[in-house]
């Protein structure tokens, strides 16, 4: 049976509620033999599936799996072309870096790297990004935009806005951004992005965009140096959350809301933006290779930059510089 039919057969049966739905039935609907589904659901038992089968009625769906793995995720994945090619592995060093390698073999656009837990996960600058542990989302994106080079500043704060939207109508939680990229709650670090790019001077070849969504972990499970400052989306609502869920919920919103981008330009997104700064006209400290000093957190510019103004209330735009929030 292939991959197609087998998620045809598990939306069959979850569509079914809590009725059940005989091996003959499910043979008809899709076209294969009794002996096939049979075959099919004891591996889908394998994968974390549970199912009731009683003489005469025939199957139910009691409990679909925990477990993250290609096919959890792409079944009821409702998307067009995000997500119709899925990396899974267990554990790997980094997303970013596999998705690197499958996009200079030319993975298509849309391709969708995930994992359970990374050995070797990244920050920008390489910095540590701590993701040895299965409560997480640690996912990367290959994107082939058909946008200038200097236009893919904007996809991070893009990406930012996207999930933030995504997280606070799953989760019912209120959550910020950071400049450039960290998702925030209630001042502390939840997610984080981190937007790479392979291009030539006029025209981007891919966009790798990942991100790593803290979801299950206890405050425990961050190391000493992340207590205070990192939290997850369980440890803020106090509830465990499906990552399949919040996968294809995000791939979902991502994909519409990519098109938007691509019609619409990046002036709503700014607003968005405003909407979810973190310390929008509140006082931060700069620190560039220049100067230092107090400012007042004003907006974002069209690519991307921070725009703040000092203590004299000129207006300065910051590329890049170390800021104590
Ligand atoms: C980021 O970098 O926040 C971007 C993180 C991107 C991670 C994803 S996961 C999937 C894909 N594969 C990868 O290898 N990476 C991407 P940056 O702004 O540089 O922040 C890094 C800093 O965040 C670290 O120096 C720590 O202070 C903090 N940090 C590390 N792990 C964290 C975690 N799990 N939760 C909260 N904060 C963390």
């Amino acid at each position: 049976m292939t991959t197609n039919k087998r998620h045809e057969l598990i939306s069959l049966l979850a569509e079914q509620d809590d009725r059940y739905i005989s091996g003959q039935a499910l043979s008809e609907k899709l076209q294969v033999s009794r002996t096939a589904i049979w075959k099919h659901i004891n591996e889908l038992k394998k994968d974390g599936y549970q199912f009731e089968s009683v003489p005469k009625k025939g199957y139910r769906l009691l409990a679909k799996p925990k477990k993250l793995n290609e096919s959890t995720i792409k079944w009821g994945l409702d998307t067009n072309w995000l997500g119709k090619h899925i990396e899974f592995r267990q554990e790997m060093a980094s997303t970013q870096d596999l998705a690197h390698t499958l996009a200079r073999k030319g993975a298509e656009h849309g391709t969708v790297v995930t994992t359970n837990k990374q050995l070797s996960g990244r920050g920008r600058m390489d910095r540590r990004w701590v993701s040895d542990h299965d409560g997480g989302i640690w996912m990367s994106l290959i994107l082939r935009p058909n946008i200038p080079p200097h236009q893919a500043s904007q996809m991070t704060l893009f990406v930012a806005v996207t999930l933030v939207e995504t997280l606070e109508r799953v989760t019912g939680q209120q959550i910020q951004i950071k400049w450039p990229n960290d998702l925030f709650i209630d001042g502390k670090k939840i997610s984080g992005i981190l937007t790479e790019m392979q291009a030539e001077l006029e025209a981007i070849q891919y966009l790798i965009i990942g991100f790593g969504i803290n979801v299950n972990q206890s405050s425990e499970d961050f190391p000493e140096v992340l207590q205070g400052k990192s939290s997850s989306l369980r440890i803020e609502s106090g509830q465990e959350w499906n990552r399949q869920v919040i996968i294809q919920n995000v791939l979902q919103d991502f994909e519409i809301a990519y098109q938007t981008y691509l019609d619409t330009g990046f002036e709503p997104i700014r607003e968005a933006w405003l909407k979810h700064a973190y310390k929008l006209n509140e006082k931060i400290y700069v620190i560039t290779t220049q100067e230092e000093y107090a400012a007042t957190v004003k907006g974002i510019t069209n690519d991307g930059a921070l725009i703040v103004l000092n203590d004299k209330n000129v207006e300065k735009v910051i590329y890049s510089a170390e800021i104590i929030w």
